[in-house]
């Protein structure tokens, strides 16, 4: 994938674990928001009662396979192991895990994504061989206990005007009510959690916000 089918691919990115469906099946969560409109699935089961060992490798299978029936790109959050066993097309790292560059050098065939908090992590992780940047919190959010100060928007901005010109996804907080806002501020597309996972029908969340984002 070239760097501009990867600024589509994130324009809505939906981010999930079981933890984050609300009892709700994750399965049928995805297919939902797949046929709502997602473009990209990033696996991230962390949290209370999230799945370990065989169970996460076997619904972690069964989401890879959906993703590739629609051909929506399957990243898993994290874990290198997980993402070489499932054949992910890619990984996603926050400052926390593994350095970029060894990941990078490590997975070679992967799209790698790197979260990124200001515009020196941002001018590393493309020092180190991203392929895109998270860039978060951009509002308030209880998905991520340990998320750090929300940044707004104007991160987005700062990261632009200071060079950053990588694939960009804006995260954290984010609904229909305030998508917009983070692609002005010139990211490609925004990672949602809760806002489709969480939602009564992830589908209509998904189109609702894929609408917003034409
Ligand atoms: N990284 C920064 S904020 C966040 C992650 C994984 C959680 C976003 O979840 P939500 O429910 O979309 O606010
Ligand atoms: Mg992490």
């Amino acid at each position: 994938m070239n760097s501009e089918e990867l600024r589509k691919a994130l324009r809505l990115y939906l981010v999930m674990g079981s933890p984050n469906c609300g009892g709700a099946d994750p399965y049928a969560v995805l297919e939902a928001a797949i046929a709502g409109g997602i473009t990209m699935f990033q696996l991230r089961e962390k949290g209370a009662g999230a799945l370990q060992g065989s169970a996460l490798l076997e619904l972690g299978a069964r989401l890879r396979s959906l993703c590739a029936q629609h051909q929506i790109p399957f990243i898993v959050n994290d874990d290198e192991r997980l993402a070489l066993e499932l054949e992910a097309d890619g990984i996603h790292i926050g400052q926390e895990d593994a350095p970029a560059a060894a990941v990078r050098q490590r997975l070679k065939h992967m799209i790698v994504g790197v979260s990124a908090h200001d515009l020196g992590e941002a001018q590393s992780a493309l020092a180190e061989g991203a392929d895109y940047l998270g860039v978060g919190p951009q509002y308030a959010t209880r998905t991520k206990l340990d998320a750090r100060e929300v940044q707004g928007p104007a991160m987005i901005a700062r990261m632009r005007e200071g060079g950053i010109g990588l694939p960009l996804v804006g995260i954290g907080g984010i609904d229909a009510t305030n998508a917009l806002p983070v692609i002005r501020a010139g990211a490609d597309g925004v990672a949602v959690v809760s806002a489709i996972a969480g939602a009564r029908s992830p589908q209509e969340a998904a189109s609702e916000l894929i609408r917003i984002l034409q």
